[in-house]
């Protein structure tokens, strides 16, 4: 065994970002506990601490790492993309007294384009920000248990997957072994127990003004990863999440036992599938249907798409537990629509909310503005559909409403990354802030018909319709 102590941090939000239009530290979380339940099972004496800086302020976080670093210390730092800054300075803290340090995260992991010899075109951030940031030993993309396990053991670097690490100057990423769900034990979240009075405050400050809404707050589980729509006909042009090739699902069996064990444990909760498309698959959701224990009751809440929900699938939803769900309905105009890859349609998306609310679904719906070819008509009929959905009696539901960002690893970040140069220098790829504000105006000017004060004025009007406001944008996160 390499190391006596594995400490993974996942930092605070950078000061920068105004978060409070966000849902971050509502969520009891899963990746870093995964890791440590992993590392735990293979090495029993380890002494392994998590740190979750959504709920714990930074500067308590810095100072605790500083105090239990040393030369026989691991810290595996989880980078989100708005921590991006936050996630050097731990490094760095770590680093200077003598500690490893490795990389990780849904940033990390983020999609690049390479070309048929494999050659990037539009670099991993993996490869970037070793880089460009001597803090770090390692970067590692996507699942990190077993990365992290080898790294303990002291493997031989080269032969760990997805491990990336400097040789002779050079950046070398090894290749990618994604595990079978099955594979990975059974997340054991009491890792991050002494956050639960921390998650509980902010999830209720969050929906304090949703009647008769008393959960305590989400406990994220993982159904499947990847998403089912993006396999079948390619991710939609914003989306940035690392799988999509390829879709892992997991045995039902094991999924009701944990949820059976979670409801146990954490009681009123809504248990999360953070997997992207629920319904996508009907065989899997068939045999998940099927292996639901008689009398488990426990509140779920689902990602779906709009064009999946019918009278039939709710009713079955409903059966099952579901009592929430997030649909990304984005436009309601056909054109901003297919622009962006999507599937579903205007109809769809009316359809959609009304059934949700005939069904008495609690309903998360995510609307976008800054679509390619954007007008003031397709703006209108977007807020003409927030409005819609206000006016639905009794319907139960909050609003995300954002600009388009253009995030690393989405198809509309590639295009803009290739057009113009100066996203191509270090001044941009290692600071994922400016880039993605200043390509987000970029994007406005040349694919809409409407300025970027047009689009806010109507991010706001919108917020207004919504009881939570869920937003991530220029104005309102800067
Ligand atoms: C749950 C979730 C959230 C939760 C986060 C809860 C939490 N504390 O983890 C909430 C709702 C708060 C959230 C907020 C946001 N999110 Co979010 N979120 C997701 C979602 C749905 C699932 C992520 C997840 O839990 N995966 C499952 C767990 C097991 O994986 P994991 O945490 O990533 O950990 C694994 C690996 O990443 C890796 N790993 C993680 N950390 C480390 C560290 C080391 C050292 C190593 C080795 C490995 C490693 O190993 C882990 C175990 O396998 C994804 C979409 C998706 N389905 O993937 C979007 C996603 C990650 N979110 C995204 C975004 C943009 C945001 C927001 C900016 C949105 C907003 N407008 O507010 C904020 C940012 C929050 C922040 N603090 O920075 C983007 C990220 C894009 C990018 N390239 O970075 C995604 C991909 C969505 C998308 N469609 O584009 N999000
Ligand atoms: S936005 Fe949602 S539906 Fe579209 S590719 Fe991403 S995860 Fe799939």
């Amino acid at each position: 065994m390499k190391f006596k102590r594995l400490v993974l941090v996942s930092p605070s939000p950078d000061k920068e970002w105004d978060i409070s239009y966000t849902s971050t530290g509502t969520v009891v979380p899963p990746g870093l506990c995964s890791i440590a339940t992993a590392t735990r099972e293979s090495f029993p004496d380890l002494e392994i601490t998590v740190y979750d800086g959504d709920v714990e302020p930074e500067e308590d976080i810095e100072k605790k790492v500083a105090k239990q670093c040393d030369f026989e210390t691991l810290v595996g730092i989880s980078c989100k993309m708005l921590n991006h800054e936050n996630c050097k300075v731990i490094g760095k803290i770590a680093k200077q007294k003598g500690a490893t340090v490795a990389i990780g995260g849904q940033y990390v992991s983020s999609r690049a384009l390479t070309d048929k010899e494999g050659k990037d075109i539009v670099p991993f951030v993996a490869r970037d920000i070793l880089e460009f940031n001597d803090v770090y030993d390692y970067s590692i993309q996507r699942d990190g248990e077993s990365a992290v396990v080898d790294l303990i053991k002291g493997n031989d670097i080269e032969k760990i997957p997805n491990l990336c690490y400097r040789k002779n100057g050079e950046v070398v990423m090894n290749p990618l072994k994604l595990p079978c769900l099955d594979d990975i034990p059974p997340t054991d979240r009491s890792f991050v127990d002494k956050y639960l009075t921390e998650y509980s405050q902010k999830f209720k400050e969050q929906f304090k003004n949703v009647k008769n809404y008393e959960r305590k707050y989400k406990v994220a589980f993982y159904s499947q990863k990847g998403c089912y729509k993006a396999t079948q006909c390619g991710p939609c042009a914003f989306c940035a999440i690392p799988d999509v090739d390829k879709l892992r699902q997991r045995d039902p069996e094991r999924i009701w036992k944990e949820l059976g064990e979670l409801k146990e444990k954490y009681g009123n909760v809504v248990a999360y599938d953070i997997c992207d498309d629920f319904l996508g698959d009907k065989e899997y959701f068939e045999a998940f249907k099927k292996a639901k224990p008689p009398g488990l009751d426990v509140a779920l809440r689902i990602y779906m798409t709009a064009d999946d929900i019918t009278e039939e699938r709710l009713k079955q939803l409903k059966e099952l537990g579901v009592d929430e769900v997030t649909v990304g309905v984005e436009s309601a105009d056909a054109d901003c629509l297919r622009n962006a890859s999507k599937r579903a349609t205007p109809t769809d998306n009316y359809n959609a909310v009304k059934l949700l609310a005939k069904y008495d679904i609690f309903a998360d719906i995510g609307v976008l503005f800054g679509f390619t070819g954007e007008t003031k008509e397709s703006v209108k009929a977007n807020l003409d559909f927030i409005k819609a959905c206000s006016s639905i009696p009794n319907f139960r539901y909050y609003m995300c409403v954002s600009i388009i960002i253009p995030h690393r690893g989405s198809t509309i970040f590639n295009k803009l990354y290739l057009k113009h140069k100066k996203y191509q220098t270090k001044e941009y790829r290692n600071y994922p802030r400016k880039c993605m504000l200043d390509m987000l105006e970029e994007r406005i000017k040349e694919e809409c018909d409407v300025d970027i004060d047009y689009l806010e004025n109507a991010v706001t009007e919108g917020l207004k319709y919504s009881p939570v406001k869920v937003c991530l944008s220029r104005s309102l996160g800067s």
